[in-house]
């Protein structure tokens, strides 16, 4: 389309009063430029038809991490544990009496918090019930096989002992305790990889970060000298303090110039050469491609890719968020995600006093306990040959196709959808003593298998190729 085309497509859109009104209004709830706020709304509505890919291009995957084999254990894992932690957890959502709206961690920005009136959150943010042995060995239960929690989230504050600020955990709170440090020993103890989200461009606590426009003046911030004074440091501790770490969870490059998102990877790299870099620390410059917050690509992709995902509709502890998806529909997400060759973060929520909300628990251990049966056909698999089918998915290994059935066919009567491989046998996966007939039916295999659904949520049948 030219410049022109699209001028006329723009003039010819009447925009209703309302319609304007309401994007001034909500671009001053959010401290958002009217265009901005404009543009966040059709990126939505395009996001909701589909419309945009999965995976934005800036936060893809560097060339030359395609084939690298550093990124063997994540490519393995398939799935892992995000924890939102912070001080958004002491409000919970709840500001002034008035519950507000959307993700928990944004209630500084939502509710245009003050910086000396947020700060005061870190005098209440005790967590006594934290245990790092715990939440460990619930990931580990759940069959989750990386931690990334967050060390800085955009709220500024830290989670760690950090040397540069002293607005972290150790120094501001009563509870005075360096959380990642005790979560290191014990993913290092329980054999799981820890890894950091750190926020590197929005900080609205910092004077010079991005984001805050209501305590400071954007025009007269330097935000190059807080990715070098501030950003750089920091990183550098979590890379030399805490051991081996997995991954640097960045996030929302936004502002971060090419530069700036080349000399952040290459410093991850310097400190610890096997530790990854998301793929949004933006200009395509990670080791991973990021999907958008909670999105799923609709095929298959030749990359290595990860989905964020919140369990209810918040990434940070809200007290009145009960919208939690069921474990049935996680593990098929899983699956879904797994069937198209990327990985599952699924993400918790502490509570202010260090405890994972028992639905979360209750859900992670149910996808634990399928994943116990049939992890084989998740773990270090490959996208298997039967893609774009609603019914069913696949993974595989050599000599083995794994199809994940979420709707058992009537009369165990299974039409195998076409594929190059020849089928020598077929069983299933939670018990290999039941071994399905594979029988050639009008240029289809077809097999055949139990009546009734053996596992409701997704039945694993093994096909030997
Ligand atoms: O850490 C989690 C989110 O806090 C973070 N990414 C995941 C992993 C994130 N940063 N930015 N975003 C997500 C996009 C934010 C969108 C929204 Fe809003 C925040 C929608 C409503 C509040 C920004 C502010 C857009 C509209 C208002």
């Amino acid at each position: 389309m030219t410049e022109k085309e699209a001028n006329e497509i723009v003039r010819s859109i009447e925009l209703s009063e309302e319609l304007a009104e309401r994007l001034t209004k909500t671009a001053r709830t959010y401290g958002a430029s009217t265009s901005e706020a404009a543009e966040y709304l059709v990126r939505w509505a395009l996001d909701r038809m589909e419309a945009r890919p999965a995976i934005a291009e800036d936060r893809g995957q560097r060339a030359s991490a395609k084939n690298d084999p550093r990124l063997d254990w994540w490519r393995n894992a398939k799935f892992g544990m995000f924890i939102h932690w912070g001080l958004y957890a002491v409000p919970a959502g709840t500001w002034k009496g008035e519950r507000i709206r959307g993700i928990g961690e944004w209630i500084m920005l939502r509710a245009r918090i003050p910086v000396a009136e947020y700060e005061q959150f870190a005098k209440e943010f005790n967590p006594v019930k934290f245990d790092a042995a715990e939440w460990v060995s619930l990931a580990k239960r759940a069959g989750q096989k990386y931690l990334t929690i967050t060390a800085k989230h955009h709220d500024g504050f830290c989670l760690f002992d950090s040397k540069v600020t002293d607005y972290d955990m150790v120094d501001a709170t009563p509870f005075g305790r360096d959380v990642l440090k005790e979560l290191s020993e014990e993913c290092q103890k329980q054999g799981i990889r820890l890894c950091f989200y750190y926020s590197q461009t929005q900080d609205w606590h910092h004077p010079d970060g991005n984001g805050n426009n209501w305590d400071y003046d954007p025009a007269e911030q330097d935000f190059a000298k807080y990715v070098e004074e501030y950003v750089k440091p920091q990183v550098t501790e979590l890379l030399t303090n805490y051991g081996p770490i997995g991954l640097i969870w960045f996030d929302t490059p936004k502002t971060m110039t090419e530069e700036q998102s080349v000399s952040l990877m290459e410093l991850v790299h310097e400190l610890q050469p096997d530790c990854l870099v998301s793929g949004r620390v933006g200009n395509q410059m990670g080791d991973y491609a990021s999907a958008g917050d909670n999105r799923i690509p609709a095929e298959a992709i030749d990359l290595d890719w990860e989905t964020p995902a919140t369990i209810n509709d918040t990434w940070g502890f809200k007290t009145y968020d009960h919208n939690w998806k069921s474990t049935e529909e996680m593990i098929q997400k899983l699956v879904d995600i797994v069937s198209k060759g990327g990985n599952y973060l699924l993400n918790v929520g502490p509570t202010a006093e260090g405890v994972i909300p028992q639905p979360s628990v209750d859900r992670l251990l149910g996808m634990g306990a399928w994943l116990d049966v049939n992890g084989e056909a998740i773990y270090s698999t490959k996208p298997g040959p039967i893609q774009g089918v609603s019914w069913c998915r696949s993974t595989a290994k050599p000599g083995k196709v794994y199809m994940h059935i979420f709707d058992w066919p009537t009369g165990g009567k299974i039409v195998v959808p076409a594929m190059d491989q020849a089928v020598t046998g077929a069983y299933l996966l939670q018990d290999a003593d039941v071994v399905l007939a594979v029988e050639e039916q009008d240029d289809a295999v077809v097999l055949t298998g139990p009546v009734e659904a053996p596992d409701a949520i997704a039945t694993v049948v093994v096909l030997n190729v």
